[in-house]
């Protein structure tokens, strides 16, 4: 719970040592950073009676600090010393094993600031020759330096999405694109995404036009290659984005070719070729003939189910091409005799399956919107229902609710909900909340008040950090009260950022299922949480699972898309997504658990 605060205080110190300040003063703002993560007890209280110089290593002017915080979001001294230092020189942070004490002396001394001219600095020997540092120091920096650039290399996929969005609106611009569709990773829905890949068809007369246009788009800054069949550019946000274009009579080869996985194409591929087939990039060819695209006719395909169903498997999803579950569950021969026609047994949930929104912050604690604004946002979207799920109080930082405010934020959702009845609106928000689990597995709220919520997510916000086996127990604990409903991000994972908890989540969602306790899909595009390699173990224990934007303002409900890739990554079936039921159904659900 006291994460946040212990963040920026975290923050500040490095921020001193990086501007070389006072190391007393610096030390002690680290200090102060420790010890309120490792706090147990009830921070928001403490603050409430000024209490906090209790805390050792909290003096009075840190206690100020933190009191700003709470009210304001962050600190004067903070944001003073933010401005101090170059977005630049913060990046050297994210190198590996590179404090922010030495980059203050390197800074310092070399007058550098960006990552370029470190490279060149630790290769020419400046940074060996600075005290303190040597030949060693400076191989290690290269080094690090490496390895963060390969770990850069991918984004998150709302960050691929946009992109996609805007090459794909330039692109069609042009009359003579027949076919565009984006492919590879980005079209699998994977959670990181390293290129983006488009692929469009169009008269090959056409083709050299369509790429200079491409290449010429003001998202471009730089041209990495360009040719008349494939081209791939560097966008001004760093990212790579790959363009095909083919003739129309092959896209849909080549949108199953480019759309990947590697490893599942391999698999397409052998299952042609034991059907005496051929299957590449331009069609699907009897293995007789010679395989010359210009010259041999491919098998007739019109599409990339075509292609699927001469394979003898039912059309597979993109979002699922990863040679992980699909070969299972999209096998369309039974037995050697008998050939199943119509739908696989796993039809996939998608958003028009969705009937409501669970998970969602309002500014109650640290949303953006109203609970008002939130719902029109949602009726207008289509849904049946909305569940606000605030913090609770020991996120003091989130501006978690506290008892009476919980009992406050119901009256407010009562007025809300009895103005949609009288307008005539079927849309009903219930009476949610994400609790957080504490460091022992209880929840944040006594039970009679957990009892008067509809529903009760409980998330880990603190000590993530924990082992293995006592994450295991404290998320168990919580799985098996008979409050929760649903457990939040289970991992806590921040894609790109910081790994998620160590629990054992092949041993968790089977004691999930067995409790009826849901699990969710976080489709916040930093999460996505649970991953959708537990696909095998959800289908197979039976786990309601539930795919939940956590949105913090209206534009957060967009996240939902993201979720539901994963979901649809991991082959979940509408049946095991709870918000798929009707609010009635929903209910019924519900109330069956308390
Ligand atoms: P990424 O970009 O790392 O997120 O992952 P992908 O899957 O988008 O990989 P990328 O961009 O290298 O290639 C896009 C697709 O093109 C890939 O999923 C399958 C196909 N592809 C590319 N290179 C090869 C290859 O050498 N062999 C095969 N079988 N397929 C390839
Ligand atoms: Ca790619
Ligand atoms: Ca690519
Ligand atoms: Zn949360």
């Amino acid at each position: 719970m006291n994460k946040d605060i212990a963040q920026a205080l975290q923050e500040i110190a490095t921020l001193m040592k990086l501007t070389g300040e006072n190391d007393f003063r610096s030390m002690a703002f680290d200090r102060a950073a420790r010890n309120i993560e490792s706090f147990q007890g009830d921070l928001s209280e403490l603050i409430e009676n000024q209490q906090l110089s209790t805390i050792k290593g909290i003096g009075k002017s840190i206690a100020n600090d933190i009191l700003q915080y709470t009210r304001t979001g962050t600190i004067p001294v903070l944001e003073k010393l933010r401005e101090k230092v170059s977005p630049e020189l913060m990046q050297w942070l994210d190198i590996p094993g590179l404090g922010p004490k030495k980059i203050h002396a390197i800074h310092q001394n070399l007058a550098i600031t960006r990552l370029d001219q470190l490279k060149t600095a630790c290769e020419d020997g400046r940074v060996a020759s600075l005290p303190g540092m040597g030949k060693k120091t400076a191989e290690k920096i290269l080094l690090s330096i490496s390895w963060m650039e390969q770990h850069s290399k991918r984004c998150r996929i709302d960050e691929a999405t946009k992109i996609a969005h805007l090459f794909i609106d330039e692109l069609k611009k042009s009359e003579h694109v027949h076919d565009i569709s984006v492919a590879g990773s980005l079209r699998r829905a994977l959670e990181t995404i390293g290129d983006i890949d488009i692929l469009l068809s169009s008269d090959s007369e056409h083709a050299s036009k369509i790429m200079d246009q491409f290449v010429r788009f003001h998202q471009v800054t730089e041209i990495i290659g360009k040719g008349d069949t494939k081209s791939s550019v560097r966008t001004t946000s760093g990212r790579q984005v790959d363009l095909r274009i083919v003739e129309p009579r092959h896209f849909h080869a080549a949108l199953l070719y480019f759309t990947g996985s590697k490893e599942h194409n391999i698999v397409l591929r052998k299952r042609a070729r034991s059907r005496d087939l051929v299957l590449n990039e331009y069609g699907l060819y009897p293995i007789s003939q010679e395989i010359n695209p210009g010259e041999t006719s491919p098998l007739p395909i019109q599409s990339e189910s075509d292609i699927y169903h001469r394979l003898d498997l039912h059309f597979i999803p993109p979002e699922m091409r990863e040679d992980y579950f699909e070969f299972d569950l999209f096998e369309a021969i039974v037995d050697a005799t008998a050939r199943t026609e119509g739908k696989p047994d796993q039809e996939l949930v998608s958003s028009h399956d969705l009937k409501g929104v669970i998970h969602l912050h309002t500014r109650w604690s640290d949303g953006n919107n109203s609970i008002e604004e939130m719902a029109n946002a949602c009726i207008k979207q289509g849904y049946q229902y909305m569940c606000v799920t605030d913090h609770s109080r020991s996120a003091a930082y989130a501006g978690g609710l506290t008892i009476e405010q919980v009992y406050a934020q119901w009256k407010e959702i009562d007025r809300v909900n009895n103005e949609l009845e009288k307008i005539g609106s079927p849309f009903r928000i219930l009476k949610g909340t994400e609790t957080d689990i504490l460091a022992d597995g209880t929840l944040d709220y006594p039970d009679e008040l957990l009892k008067g919520f509809d529903l009760v997510i409980a998330s880990v916000h603190s000590g993530i950090d924990m082992p293995a086996d006592k994450m295991l127990d404290r998320l168990k604990k919580a799985v098996s009260n008979r409050y929760t409903h649903i457990i939040g991000h289970p991992t806590g994972r921040l894609l790109l950022r910081r790994e998620g908890n160590k629990v054992d989540l092949e041993k968790l969602i089977p004691f999930a299922a067995d409790y009826h306790t849901a699990m969710e899909i976080n489709a916040n595009p930093w999460r996505l949480d649970l991953d959708w390699r537990y696909g095998g173990v959800i289908r197979s224990t039976g786990l309601m699972s539930v795919i939940c934007p956590d949105a913090h303002d209206i534009s957060g409900l967009d996240h939902m898309i993201y979720g539901i890739g994963t979901a649809r990554k991991a082959g979940l079936a509408p049946a095991q997504v709870l918000n798929t039921l009707s609010l009635k159904d929903l209910s019924d659900w519900l109330n069956q658990k308390q």
